[in-house]
Formats: C-alpha cells, structure tokens, sequence
C-alpha cells in the first residue's frame, strides 16, 4: 500500500519511546509508522531524529498591552519564526482589556490570524474583566468556538483580578470544562518595591528583577494554589521562574494539589545579571517574571526533570528597542515604564534540545513531552496535535541533532529586531519542518504561504501530572455544597 509520502529511515521519536521506523503519510494525517514502507514521495531521514511537530502554548502575537503597546510581531512573522524553529502549533492570547466585549475580542483575533498564520493556531483567552456578564453569558460561549484555557493576572494594575474574581473564574472555569492559567506575582509587594527603587533614582533595567522579587512570584505561586484547593479547581501556573516558586508547587503537588506549571528558555538561559548593562540597553533582557540565577536554573531544570514543571513554552512576547516597545519614553524610560517580554519562539526548541538532550539532562522523549506532547493533553488537542500516533497530524520535524548554529539576530524571523541569545552556540536544529503533511521548512526556506495555518478548536483539557482520585463528598465537595459553588 504506497502512502502520499514517507519519511524512511529516521528514528522515530515520541514522548514513550525511541524506534528505528518509517512514517508514512496519508491525506495529511500520520497512517502509519513501521519499517519499509514506500510512497509517490519519499524524504530520506537516515541518521536523523523524526519528532512531532512542537507545540508552543505560550506565546503573544498581535497583542495589545494594557498599556497600550502592540507586541512586535503579527500572525505571519510571529508564525514564520515559529516554523523555523520546528514548532508547528502556537497558541497566542486573545485578550479582553477591561471594558471590552469578549465576543468581539476573539472576533478580532481569529479574523487577524486566518489571512496571515503559516503554522496551526489555537487560543486562550485572557479575562481582565470578569463581570457576570462575562461570567454567565459569554465565558460559556468559548467552549464551542474552541477555546478551552483562560489566563488571568495577579498583577499589572489595568489586567489584574481581585482574590475574590480569580475564585469567580475558577468556578466558571470549572464549569465549561477550561484549565485556568495564571500569571502569579503579588502586585503590591512588587509595587511598593517599584516606588522605593524609583524613589532612590534607581530607574534602570537592572532594577527591574529588584521589584518582581522571587518572593512576589511565589506568595502569589502559593495564593492561587490556594483558591484552587478551597475548590479543588486545577490551575496552571505560567512562567515559573525560579527556586522559590518551583518548590512551592512541589510541594502542593505532594499534598494532592491539581496544580500544573509551565516554565520558559529565559528562566534556564538567562540571568537577572543580563540586563546589567550600559544605559538602556539591558531593557532587552527585561520580562515578568525576570530571568533569576544560576541556583534558579538548577531547580527548574530539576523541575522539568520530576515532572513538577510540565510545559516548556516561550513566552515569546516580542517588544522592539524603541519608543513602541522597550522605550515608550526614550532615553527617559524608566524600567517600570518599558514593555515587559522577550522573544523566543524561534529558538524554544533548540536551546532545549542543545543544553537538555544533548547535555543529557533530559531523554529525548522528555524533550518531545516538554515541547509538544503535553502541550496537546494540557490543553485539549491531542485528538490533532503533539504525537506520532496514527490519525494525528502529520506534523513532523526531521531533526539534525548535529547541526551547529551560532543564534544571531540576523538569523531570527520575529520582529523584536534582536536575541537575548546572542551569540550562543547550540547543537541541534530542524532540517525539515512538515505541517499536515504539507512540507513547510527545507533549510532555512519557508515554503508556506501566508494564510496557510489553519484554527485548530481545543477540546477539553487532560492534565498530564500526578492524577489524583477525589470524590465528590470530599472536603472541597461539601464545602462548595455549603456555599453553592
Ligand atoms: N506576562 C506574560 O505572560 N508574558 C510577558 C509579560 C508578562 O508579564
Ligand atoms: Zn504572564
Ligand atoms: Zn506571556
């Protein structure tokens, strides 16, 4: 039986398990994956590794900050980069700013991504004004356009929600079926260090990791833990950034928590110490939470390593070096004023691979589970996404796990105008990038055109980490009974 294509005589790679395997493609779907397999077009992957396609659930594209800046990137720029750096999906945030419709929000979004997206695209949703209308009437509509995960803030004073909101969309969440993901620092602690900091003259880059101190991250990390035990809610914290945060979740995970955690290239690559350089310059290493130390990188990577971080996700939030990104007032601006983000979608997968698989700090399968396969469970599209069984997309990176790249600003396809990873040299880096089927990368050519990408609607989300059995008479049970939750 001749399969549309076949990719012969790679190894195989998925988040279980290792074979020396042919995949063979029909109709743009994964048919089957054995030996000797034969195809009208056949793409030799011998001495290759043959992955599922990434999947990057954390990134900003086209997004409007609360205050007020476009990010750098569009849907085709954000999209191409994404390509070249062997991620397939991403997954971006429609974001509702106080006063807005949500139904017109994610009218906007997928209006904007369908003319311009070259990789598969799903949403978020971000809710910054939780009033019941949002509540009742249009959270419930999500579910059916495909939207599944909703994200919400615990600080940036026009974005953040009250402890009493978060628990309002917890429940909400809990009853359409979504995952709560939750940007988790306290705002006042990092607000009352802003304005001594400011107060002193200390108005440079470098301040910025001073105020968003690993403290704020996890009395915040443990507060959501909370509100998601009082009603046994899971909840999904992004961004985890460093030691204490990693431990507190930990923690909740050994106590039964249904917690989930999400970390990002910045927080094992880069250091607070970055952004201490020559006058403004250091704004671009600057993102929330900051980029910690090397105590920090240790308990991250052994984070990802027990499975108390799941997701490896970019946070690619690209601002350029200039009055509408890092420097809204130019040489004026002062670190609380510069749009918080740094770039990433481009180099997520490498940068794992280079200094986890080929470092041996993790297996290849655990690369495949950080960077695609729990991306797909974590947030229902794992009927389409993020493995090599058969019916899933085909969707597929024929990866050249020798390949040397020194990361260079000119090499990236995003907008920000620079890397934090200047510079760097890493080993591994796909040589051929497959969507649907379809072949999408070659090199470093892009073959696919603008508006190629397609909407792909979440289902329900399967948390991958430490199942627990609870029962509906438990504590949490009774307890929402008694107040009607
Ligand atoms: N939060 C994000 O999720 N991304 C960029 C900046 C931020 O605060
Ligand atoms: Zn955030
Ligand atoms: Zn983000």
């Amino acid at each position: 039986m001749e399969f549309d294509l076949v990719i012969a005589g790679g190894t195989v790679v998925d988040a279980q398990q290792s074979r020396r395997a042919d995949v063979g493609v029909r109709e743009g779907k994964i048919a089957c994956v054995a030996p000797e397999l034969s195809g009208r077009r056949v793409i030799d992957a011998s001495g290759k590794l043959v992955l599922p396609g990434g999947i990057d659930s954390h990134c900003h594209v086209e997004q409007l900050s609360s205050a007020g800046q476009m990010c750098a990137d569009d849907f085709y720029s954000a999209s191409v980069a994404a390509a070249l750096g062997g991620t397939t999906t991403i997954m971006p945030f429609a974001a509702q700013h106080r006063g807005d419709s949500i139904t017109a929000v994610v009218d906007d979004y997928f209006a904007r991504a369908a003319t311009k997206a070259v990789v598969d695209y799903a949403f978020h949703l971000i809710v910054s004004d939780p009033t019941p209308q949002a509540l009742q009437t249009e959270l419930p509509l999500m579910a059916a356009r495909g939207i599944s995960s909703f994200k919400v803030y615990m600080t940036y004073e026009l974005l953040r929600l009250s402890d009493e909101q978060m628990l309002e969309v917890l429940l909400a969440a809990d009853r359409e079926g979504a995952l709560l993901m939750v940007h988790a620092e306290n705002h006042d602690i990092i607000k009352w260090i802003t304005r001594r900091l400011l107060e002193r003259g200390h108005t440079s880059p470098r301040f910025h990791a001073s105020s968003h101190h690993p403290i704020a991250e996890s009395e915040a990390t443990h507060r959501v833990i909370s509100l998601s035990r009082l009603l046994d809610v899971p909840a999904l914290i992004v961004h985890v950034s460093g030691i204490e945060a990693v431990n507190t979740i930990r923690d909740a995970q050994h106590l039964g928590a249904r917690v989930f955690a999400e970390t990002c290239p910045q927080y094992l690559f880069l250091s607070a110490t970055d952004a201490d350089r020559p006058g403004l310059e250091g704004a671009k290493w600057c993102c929330s939470p900051p980029p910690r130390d090397a105590q920090s990188h240790e308990a991250v990577w052994a984070g990802l390593k027990d499975g108390t971080l799941q997701l490896f996700s970019s946070d690619h939030a690209p601002y350029r070096f200039d009055e509408s990104g890092k420097l809204p007032r130019g040489q004026a601006t002062t670190f609380k004023e510069m749009a918080n983000g740094v770039p990433g979608l481009q180099v997520r997968m490498p940068l794992l691979f280079s200094e986890g698989v080929r470092k041996g700090r993790i297996s290849v399968n655990e690369f495949v589970a950080l960077t695609s396969t729990n991306h797909a469970r974590m947030y229902g599209l794992a009927h389409r996404k993020g493995s090599m069984d058969v019916g899933c997309d085909a969707d597929i990176l024929v990866w050249d796990a020798d390949r040397q790249v020194t990361l260079s600003a000119s090499m990236m396809k995003d907008n920000a105008g620079y890397t934090p990873y200047e510079g760097r040299q890493i080993s591994g880096w796909p040589e051929r990038v497959l969507l649907r089927g379809e072949l999408i990368v070659e090199g470093d050519r892009l073959l696919a055109q603008r508006g190629s990408g397609e909407f792909i609607a979440c289902g329900t989300p399967a948390p991958v980490a430490r199942p627990v059995q609870r029962a509906p008479d438990g504590p949490a049970g009774v307890f929402r009974k008694l107040i009607g939750a």
